[in-house]
């Protein structure tokens, strides 16, 4: 189609979801196509308070504390409680893990469904209105499940789906289901629908797919100082070409992971929170932050790694709130890390 001439035959997120359920035939439920509803509606209510943020003084602090020690700003709590509501409300949910509680939610009835989430994710950069990110993971219960935390203690090639949502310029939101491709959809705001965009739906794939490799690195390297010896040559090796006409790698890190993970997905190269001196389980979490990012950039082609070069996707949390060291993003970058650590055992 021509600049300016009008689609008509959009794919929304609904058309999207109704379609791969009438591709189930009989052995569709719908309760996971009415979850990916409420879920989609969850991030729609999210988009909307940051958008008026500031407007409505939502920003500062919310004067209490998370699990873990962090202030939490007004807008975790609001997004948290949207997300819990929601997730309640549908009715196919028996377990929710947030970053914000500390224990694992049990909802009453018979849902089916585990879900993990971190609900407002890099909200240290909300005060500047940078872009921050829902990230959530689905499990499927098995039928004789009572619903505890042990439930998702589980590895995350045991999602169903996994995606996130990033608040950004525009909304985006980046969805797979095992086995299965990374599709990206656009909140159009004056529609409230999510469209179906990545990449353009002329083209035949409709799916997202990584570049296999792209000079781009995203990391904290404030943190450098603590990194181990394999960490430190790997990314020496990219700032420092070994050959005259090799070109160092570009630094890109907003601090919010949905935004540079997003990025890595979409331009290519390696986004990374390494385990360290410092935090020696890394920052980022296992169920809800790393194995739900890492199912994306699998299905994208690319691959997720820990610090210890075992596959992200295979990482059993003891607990909830576990944490790991983590690599991901193209797939020749993360075999090039795979090589590094090797190198240095
Ligand atoms: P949060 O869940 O408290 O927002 O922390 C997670 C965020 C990630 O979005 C981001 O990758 C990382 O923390 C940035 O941490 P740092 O400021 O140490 O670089
Ligand atoms: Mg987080």
């Amino acid at each position: 189609t021509g600049d300016g001439e009008v689609k008509t035959n959009i794919i929304t997120l609904t058309r999207f979801l109704t379609e791969r359920q009438n591709e189930l035939g009989n052995h569709a439920t719908g309760d996971f196509t009415l979850l990916c509803h409420a879920l989609q509606f969850s991030f729609k209510s999210i988009a909307y308070y940051i958008r008026r943020a500031t407007l409505t003084n939502l920003i500062g602090l919310a004067g209490s504390s998370n699990t873990t020690g962090d202030d939490q700003k007004k807008l975790d709590v609001i997004g948290n409680e949207i997300f819990i509501n929601v997730m309640r409300g549908c009715g196919k949910v028996k377990v929710l893990v947030s970053e914000e509680e500390e224990e694992a939610i049990i909802f009453p009835g018979d849902g089916k469904y585990a879900i993990v989430c971190d609900p407002i994710d890099g909200s240290s950069n909300l005060d500047a209105g940078v872009s921050v990110g829902t990230i959530f993971g689905v499990f499927r219960l098995t039928d004789d499940a009572e619903g505890t935390a042990e439930d998702v203690c589980k590895p995350g090639t045991e999602l169903v789906a996994s995606g996130f949502t990033m608040y950004g310029a525009s909304t985006q939101l980046v969805l797979t289901v095992k086995g299965g491709n990374v599709n990206g959809f656009t909140l159009d705001n004056a529609l409230g629908e999510f469209i179906l965009t990545h990449p353009d739906v002329c083209t035949p794939s409709r799916v997202m797919r990584i570049p296999k490799k792209r000079g781009i690195y995203s990391v904290n390297e404030g943190n450098s100082i603590y990194w181990d010896e394999a960490c430190r040559a790997y990314f020496d090796s990219i700032k420092f070409p070994s050959t005259p006409e090799g070109k160092p790698y570009s630094a890109r890190y907003i601090g919010s992971m949905v935004a540079d993970a997003y990025r890595t997905l979409c331009y290519g190269g390696i986004f990374a929170y390494p385990a360290d001196k410092k935090s020696k389980k890394g920052k980022l979490r296992i169920l809800y932050e790393c194995a739900p990012m890492a199912m994306v950039m699998e299905n994208a082609g690319g691959l997720a790694v820990t610090s210890d070069q075992r596959r992200m996707l295979e990482v059993v949390p003891e607990h909830i709130h576990d944490r790991s060291g983590i690599f991901m993003g193209s797939y020749d970058e993360i075999k090039k890390v795979n090589e590094v650590y090797e190198k240095h055992g």
